[in-house]
């Protein structure tokens, strides 16, 4: 397994979230990724590499995935923050005001404020000085992966945070910045796979992966999920979604309620893994978050340590070339030796 590892992780390290009416420490911390990496040094399963440096491609597979003006502000937006009042160098950036059903979104608002409510869609997510370069070396991990995997080696995991999968063409939210899942398997698709699947374990539904690729049918997504009438992202996720126009059929969602045991979790993962099978995928992108443990302080399913080994053995019996990338899991301690076994599950 090669592991493409971001080595500019630390750089986004944010200090509150808005949380129940409250700013409390940020639950996505350097710290997750610090015990993964304690973790793969007791147990080497892969060597850790940086990725391959291609500025051009990583901003042409970007493009495919992100709007223009959603990432030229997401690029821009320390700098801009800290030129209004240089006094905001000290204060991360959440937004406060957005845009619901009826209002404009075509005019891009020349208000700060404004500009970061159009392109979020909660108060969870910090922006600081060093989110930018974080989350686009964590986006050139998942490209190196998804083109080692092209190139012909089995399965690659992009080791990144902050994670990716709750982000849309044109918003962030749910600590996600950049859809690293979603541009693997957009550079997938780009270097000769005709077909791809995406299949979302973190606890919560994918839903900017999905609405990336709602309207195709070339990428499949499924997202095995905490049922989102009670559980974030809330708005999206529901089993009645299933792709529009020529992606009618190629979004599968599978909510299950809080409290779901391993045995009805890996019973779901089985549905996914059929569908992903009947579109005859040629690779898989693994959104792997391992806040389905039991453990987990802001999740409600109850798998454990062993059940990442379990998930491993079954992605790999897939029998196809996978690349995953690392999403969620706030059971900070624990992260390393789920992640880790999810990938020795997957060798043995
Ligand atoms: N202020 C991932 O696992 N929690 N994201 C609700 C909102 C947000 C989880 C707090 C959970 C996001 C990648
Ligand atoms: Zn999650």
């Amino acid at each position: 397994m090669k592991i493409f590892r971001n080595a500019l992780y630390r750089r986004h390290d944010a200090r509150l979230e808005m949380y129940r009416g409250r700013l409390v420490p940020c639950h996505e911390t350097p710290a997750r990724l610090d015990h993964v990496l304690a973790e793969l040094a007791r147990r080497p399963v892969g060597a850790l590499r940086d990725p391959v440096p291609d500025d051009a491609g990583l901003d042409a597979a970007l493009a495919a995935i992100h709007a223009p003006r959603y990432l030229d502000f997401l690029a821009g937006a320390w700098d801009e923050w800290v030129a209004l009042d240089p006094a905001n160098a000290g204060t991360d950036i959440l937004p406060a005001v957005w845009p619901v059903r009826g209002f404009r979104a075509d005019v891009l608002p020349e208000s700060f404020a404004a500009r970061i409510g159009l392109f979020s869609f909660d108060a969870g997510s910090p922006v600081m000085a060093g989110t930018w370069a974080a989350a686009r070396e964590g986006a050139a991990c998942a490209r190196s992966a998804a083109l080692a995997v092209s190139g012909g080696e089995r399965a690659a995991f992009a080791l990144t945070r902050p994670p990716g999968h709750h982000a849309g063409p044109d918003f962030f939210g749910g600590y996600c910045f950049l859809n690293n899942a979603a541009l693997a398997a957009q550079t997938l698709r780009d270097h000769g796979a005709a077909r791809v699947a995406v299949l979302d374990v973190d606890y919560h539904h994918g839903n900017g992966t999905q609405t990336i690729f709602y309207g195709r049918d070339d990428v499949l997504t499924v997202s095995l999920h905490g049922d989102p009438r009670t559980e974030y992202p809330f708005f999206l996720g529901h089993a009645d979604e299933r792709g529009e126009g020529a992606g009618l059929g190629a979004n599968l969602n599978l909510p299950l309620p809080r409290g779901t045991s391993a045995t009805t979790w890996f019973e779901a993962l089985e549905a996914g893994l059929a569908a992903v099978a009947a579109h005859r995928a040629e690779a898989l992108v693994v959104a792997l978050g391992v806040d389905t443990f039991e453990g987990d302080p802001i999740s409600g399913f109850h798998l454990r340590a062993d059940d990442y080994l379990r998930l491993g053995e079954r992605l790999a019996r897939a029998g196809l070339p996978v690349v995953l990338t690392m999403e969620g899991g706030y059971a900070v301690a624990e992260v390393g030796v789920n992640v880790v076994n999810v990938l020795e599950g997957f060798r043995a």
